[in-house]
């Protein structure tokens, strides 16, 4: 297990009077001992305790060649996986549940009444991940560099007459060529009025002279995920389009500057939004700014109003706000990742945000 991430979690787990934790998700098992495993529906468990007796509950499914610097209790599919774990928990202490642990393990646990006290453990790992140590800020840093790469490569596909369908599958196939283990998310390929709704779902639109083009993609390169979207234009863009991009990327660029350390979470959701305000365009702002990443797209850390926590160096997020204009079929986003630093931020994403016109073919 990687020693300071396990401290780091200990420490916490101290402050917070949770002596002993179960965690089951597989990428925070990942994170502290660098291997995934994905066990399905069976049980897995790293159980940590403060007083340094840690065990990992494992299926016999699942041999581990490499020593994880953990103790392995193995079981087989007709032993009773939970009762094994009970074994190990000091029955009158709390004790943190990972809040994807699914309830028959949960459930189980609580009959077996191991446990005094029964209380969400994750935010304690949230957290701790959400603070990225250097590798994983090398890591953070090489995916969205090939994220900028792949996005050079996508903008002049837009015009070429494909659907959107067909636009994410050439999305997908570009990050498998340059070393991606996959997507990080389902790739957004949306024309005009597509793009114009937020969480719309890829179909067989093709684009059209006068279109905007909302292209939100990431990649996960090494286990790290990168997240970066670009609006573009087809053949012309008209006066109302082109104010929507200026406004999102002026908002966009008071949102980077906002994120430094000291500041909230919510200042940068602000320094966003309240620009958006003032220049007409508020209510058509209709989701948070952004949102924490690493391992996976979405981690703990909304850049949202209501998140007050202080922002801390070494952290990664988006910032990503937006204007939807149905009516008019006009949709622009742009999206950068950030790494927080000393005296404020690293834009991880280097492709250009002036306005670009794909000439129509
Ligand atoms: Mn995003």
């Amino acid at each position: 297990m990687d020693q300071t991430k396990v401290s780091r979690i200990l420490e916490k787990m101290k402050e917070q009077g949770m002596p002993q934790m179960i965690i089951s998700d597989p990428p925070a098992i990942y994170y502290l001992t660098g291997k995934w495993i994905h066990p399905g529906e069976r049980l897995l468990a790293l159980y940590l305790n403060v007083n340094g007796d840690h065990k990992l509950v494992i299926n016999k499914l699942f041999p581990q060649e490499k020593d994880l610097g953990v103790e392995l209790v193995w079981y087989d599919d007709v032993e009773d996986a939970v009762e094994i774990l009970s074994r190990f928990v000091e029955k009158d202490k709390p004790i943190g549940i990972d809040k994807t642990w699914p309830a028959r393990f949960l459930l189980r646990l609580q009959e077996l009444k191991a446990g005094s006290e029964f209380r969400n453990g994750s935010l304690i790992v949230d957290y701790v991940r959400m603070v990225k140590d250097e590798h994983e800020q090398q890591l953070m840093r090489e995916a969205s560099l090939a994220n900028d790469k792949v996005m050079e490569q996508v903008i002049p596909l837009v015009v070429k007459g494909y659907t959107e369908k067909e636009l994410d599958a050439k999305v997908r196939a570009l990050y498998a060529e340059s070393g991606h283990s996959g997507v990080s998310f389902d790739p957004i390929t949306a024309y005009g009025k597509s793009g114009a709704d937020p969480h719309h779902a890829t179909d067989d639109t093709k684009g059209k002279r006068g279109d905007s083009v909302v292209i939100d993609i990431g990649g996960i390169l090494n286990d790290y995920c990168s997240d970066m979207t670009r609006t573009v234009f087809i053949g012309e863009v008209s006066d109302k389009a082109r104010e929507v991009y200026e406004v999102v990327k002026e908002a966009q660029r008071r949102g980077i500057e906002a994120a430094k350390p000291g500041n909230r979470m919510c200042d940068v959701d602000l320094a966003c939004r309240n620009y958006i305000t003032e220049k007409g365009y508020g209510e058509y702002f209709t989701h948070r700014t952004g949102h924490s990443i690493g391992m996976e797209d979405h981690e703990y850390g909304d850049v949202s109003s209501v998140n007050e926590d202080i922002i801390q160096v070494g952290q990664v997020f988006s910032i990503e706000p937006g204007i939807y204009l149905m009516d008019e079929g006009i949709g622009v986003r742009i999206e950068d990742l950030v790494l927080i630093t000393e005296d404020g931020c690293e834009v991880l994403n280097h492709f250009t945000k002036d306005l670009i016109v794909v000439p129509e073919e």
